[in-house]
């Protein structure tokens, strides 16, 4: 999608700090981040806004963006654990409209809500 954001990093339109891809998989530090590791994982392909309108079809999606965590967590060194969520809708403060989940670690992570 032309007017996403995520979208555009996925294609390297614009930077970010990408720490991983594959065919199916883009993963790269957040620019505002919330633990001493933060990073942002997308598909690369626009399948949904948000996990609330993922299809059935496209869901094969969730395992290979988990696979991937589990990956770049290892590579990270977060070997003491980690946090991995998804924002979806309003209620939970989305704010970027392209399917994607966040890694936090690399600290202890405090509280639920924000
Ligand atoms: P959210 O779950 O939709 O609230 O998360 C979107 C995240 O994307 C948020 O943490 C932003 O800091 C992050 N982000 C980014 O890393 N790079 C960008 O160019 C933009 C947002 I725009």
């Amino acid at each position: 999608m032309d007017n996403c954001i995520f979208c555009q990093i996925a294609a390297g339109k614009i930077p970010g700090t990408i720490v991983y891809q594959d065919d199916e998989v883009m993963a790269f530090r957040d620019i505002n981040k919330q633990a001493r590791e933060h990073i942002v994982f997308i598909p690369k392909r626009h399948l949904s806004a948000s996990l609330a309108d993922l299809k059935p079809e496209d869901s094969e999606i969730l395992v290979w963006i988990l696979t991937a965590a589990q990956q770049v967590a290892r590579d990270l060194g977060l070997e003491h654990g980690y946090r991995l969520v998804t924002n979806s809708g309003p209620d939970a403060t989305q704010s970027v409209f392209h399917l994607h989940f966040h890694l936090l670690g690399g600290e202890q992570l405090t509280g639920w809500l924000g």
